[in-house]
Formats: structure tokens, C-alpha cells, sequence
């Protein structure tokens, strides 16, 4: 189900463009409008979902699919060697500001921890 007010299920449904890097029947991914690192994908599922907060049973196996798909994705864009960063900010302290759940897929550069 996909919901007509949010930017990231109007970018799946091609009302709003982005930069594509991957898609399948589950997941889409496109390049972070803001990037944080040389590398900086969003990768979240097609279906509507707020945040890990928000995630029910049904969501089990599309989870799973986002972390391999994860990986996937750093190997094609040649980050996988070095190393690479996937985060899901979920809620206000995490600082989430698009409310379909995503996870950031950064790499290219060392990264500090903790995180700021
Ligand atoms: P978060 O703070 O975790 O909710 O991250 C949301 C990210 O989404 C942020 O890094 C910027 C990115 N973003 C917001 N709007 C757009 C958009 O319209 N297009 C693209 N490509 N990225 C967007």
C-alpha cells in the first residue's frame, strides 16, 4: 500500500524524480538528494512503512530482503570492500525526516563512531 502525501512513495510511483540504482519486487533504492558520504543510497521497501517503530508482522520477510539487498547495493557501487555504513533513523532523536522507513547505505570514506 503506498501513501499519495509521502515524497518517497510518490518517488517509487515516478511522480518525483531520483536518481535509481536499484529496484525489484520488494525494494527500490535511489541516490540520497543530500549526500553524506561519496556513496549514499536510501533503499527502503515499496510498501508504505513509518519507521521500525511502526513495522508488523507482515513485514518480517521484507526486512530481511532490505539488509541482503543492503549489501547487494554496497557491492555494486564498490563499497563493500572498504567497508560500509547502512542506518535507519527511526523517530525525532534519531532524526528521521521522511516518515517511509529507509535505510541510508553510505560508504566511500572512513566514518567516525559514535555517530554525532
Ligand atoms: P532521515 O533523516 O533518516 O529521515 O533521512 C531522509 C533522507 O532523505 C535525507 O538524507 C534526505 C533524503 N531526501 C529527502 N527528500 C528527498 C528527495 O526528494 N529525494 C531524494 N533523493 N532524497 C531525499
Amino acid at each position: 500500500m503506498s501513501d499519495s502525501n509521502c515524497i518517497f512513495c510518490r518517488i517509487i510511483a515516478g511522480q518525483i524524480p531520483a536518481a535509481k540504482v536499484y529496484e525489484d519486487e520488494h525494494s527500490f533504492a535511489f541516490r540520497d538528494i543530500n549526500p553524506q558520504a561519496p556513496v549514499h543510497v536510501l533503499l527502503i521497501p515499496k510498501r508504505h512503512v513509518v519507521s521500525l517503530k511502526e513495522t508488523a508482522s507482515e513485514d518480517h520477510a521484507v526486512l530481511g530482503h532490505l539488509l541482503i539487498v543492503a549489501g547487494k547495493i554496497a557491492a555494486q557501487e564498490g563499497i563493500a570492500e572498504n567497508g560500509f555504513r547502512v542506518v535507519a533513523n527511526s523517530g525525532g532523536d534519531a532524526g528521521q525526516t521522511v516518515f517511509h522507513l529507509h535505510l541510508h547505505v553510505m560508504g566511500g570514506r572512513p566514518m567516525a563512531w559514535p555517530p554525532g
